[in-house]
Formats: structure tokens, C-alpha cells, sequence
């Protein structure tokens, strides 16, 4: 694990203090130490095939052949209990207490954002909270719907059509798009915390603000932005309790 020199926290520390309306690109790296593998990171699921992400998360793939997803999604519901925020998660919800931090864009369905306590997140990739039936629309609670999970192979709605938790798929069209821009577009420090920038549109974010970006990630990530970008190669978590160390607000 590669430990950051102090003087980035420091710094890190200094332009949180001095910003007005901070914001955030969160992904599944943030996570990865509550317990939930990534998908491109050193044990990610492209790794270790745990889940096939082509197949489980792909809308044509579910809408052909939905038991790979519901497989994943028994397994996420079976762990969401006992999942907690990680520090950054809580770093977050603190700033957005103390009135710096505007709003999480983030493209996890795990909800851990809500769990620390942030109000303003948009959930681009959608959720397990709310399932729809595909064919009749209806809307199933998140108890119903682990219930369901639990009794049926397939979950399915009393029209006969298949129940599909809010999740955005490979194929679908993301959520809160024009909320994600604006907050983006109008931050003065925008941090990217850990995603590999790959999954559009939610890559775009750092090329639309015109305020510092702060990334921090393990792996390096590509932004083609003009901006000046500050980057961070390390552990989220690790770099995160220096900089709350050092922050003086
Ligand atoms: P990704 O492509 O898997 O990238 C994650 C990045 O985080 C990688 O570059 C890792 O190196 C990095 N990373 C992992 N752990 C750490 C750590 N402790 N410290 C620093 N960096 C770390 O994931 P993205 O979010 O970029 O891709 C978007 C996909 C992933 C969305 O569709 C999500 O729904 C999907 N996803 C979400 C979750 C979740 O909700 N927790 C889990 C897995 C995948």
C-alpha cells in the first residue's frame, strides 16, 4: 500500500478550507473497503469473474436471461445489512454538514452514502431501494422485493412480468443527468474518488467543472480536461484521515 507524502493532504486540507461549493464523483472504489469488490480495481469482479459484469449487469443480457443478475442481487441483499460507510463516506457527509460540500454524484447502488448520513447524492446508476415491474410498472418496496428474491427464481410481479431493481444497466440511460452537470459545472473543487473514469456519461463530470479536480484513486485514471488536476495514486481511505487532520475550516 503506498502511503501519500503529507504535503498533498496538507494542500488537500488547504483547498477544502479556502472552497465555497465543493462536489464529488464518487465510484466503486470508495467502497471497496466496506466489502464490496469493484469492477476494475486489483480484485475487481474483471479479475476475479466472481460476477460476470458483461452478463450481470448488461439490459440486453437480463432481458434475454435474468438469473445472473438475480443470483448477484440475492448475494448483495444477503450483505447490504451489514455493510457500513468507510471514513470517506462519513469525510463526505461531514463536509456537506459543515456547508462546504454541495452534492456526491455517484455511480454506486450500494447507498452507503445515504447510511453516513449525506442528503444531496445523486445516484446516477440508480439503486436497490425501489424495483418496478418491467411489464405493468408497479413498484415493489426494498422488503418486498428481498422477500421475493428469497421465495422466486425469477421475481415476478402478479401481471406475470419480471421485477427489476432500479439499477441502472449497461444499455440504460442513467438518472439524474441534468442535476450531475449542474453541480459539476458550477463547483469550485470537484474531487473524483475512486473511479476508474471509464463508464459514460458520469466520466464527464471532471471535464465540465471549471473548479480544481482532485482525484484519488490506486490506479491512474485518464481525464482529458483542462484543468489543472491534482492527483492522488493511493488508498481513499488512508489519504482522506490525513487530510481531515489537517483540515482547518
Ligand atoms: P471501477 O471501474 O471498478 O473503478 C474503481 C476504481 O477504484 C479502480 O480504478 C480502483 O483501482 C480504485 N480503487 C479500488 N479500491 C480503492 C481504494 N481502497 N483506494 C483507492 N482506489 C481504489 O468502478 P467505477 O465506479 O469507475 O465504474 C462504474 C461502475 C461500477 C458503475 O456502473 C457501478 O454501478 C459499478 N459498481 C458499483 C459498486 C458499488 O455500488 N459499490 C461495486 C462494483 C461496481
Amino acid at each position: 500500500m503506498r502511503t501519500q507524502p503529507d504535503f498533498l493532504a496538507r494542500h488537500v486540507g488547504k483547498l477544502i478550507s479556502s472552497s465555497q461549493r465543493i462536489a464529488a464523483l464518487t465510484g466503486a472504489g470508495i467502497s471497496t473497503k466496506a466489502g464490496i469488490p469493484d469492477f476494475r480495481g486489483p480484485r475487481g469482479l474483471y479479475v476475479t469473474r466472481q460476477y460476470d459484469p458483461d452478463k450481470v449487469f448488461d439490459i440486453d443480457y437480463f432481458l434475454s436471461d435474468p438469473r445472473p443478475f438475480f443470483q448477484f442481487a440475492r448475494d448483495f441483499i444477503g450483505l447490504e445489512e451489514t455493510l457500513t460507510p468507510t471514513h470517506t463516506h462519513r469525510f463526505l457527509a461531514k463536509l456537506e454538514a459543515m456547508g462546504k460540500l454541495e452534492g456526491i454524484v455517484t455511480q454506486n447502488i450500494d447507498s452507503l452514502h445515504h447510511k453516513a448520513g449525506s442528503k444531496q447524492v445523486y445516484e446516477m446508476h440508480g439503486s436497490f431501494w425501489q424495483s418496478f415491474c418491467r411489464d405493468c410498472r408497479q413498484e415493489f418496496s426494498y422488503p418486498l422485493m428481498c422477500k421475493k428474491l428469497l421465495a422466486e427464481e425469477i421475481p415476478r410481479c402478479s401481471c406475470g412480468g419480471v421485477i427489476k431493481p432500479d439499477v441502472v444497466f449497461f444499455g440504460e440511460n442513467v438518472k439524474f443527468l441534468p442535476e450531475s452537470y449542474a453541480l459539476a459545472e458550477t463547483a469550485d473543487l470537484l474531487f473524483v474518488i475512486g473511479t476508474s473514469c471509464v463508464v459514460y456519461p458520469a466520466a464527464l463530470l471532471p471535464t465540465l467543472t471549471k473548479g480544481q479536480v482532485v482525484v484519488v484513486n490506486l490506479d491512474k485514471v485518464k481525464i482529458s480536461t483542462h484543468n489543472p488536476i491534482l492527483e492522488i495514486q493511493g488508498d481513499i481511505d488512508e489519504f482522506f484521515e490525513q487530510v481531515e487532520a489537517y483540515m482547518v475550516c
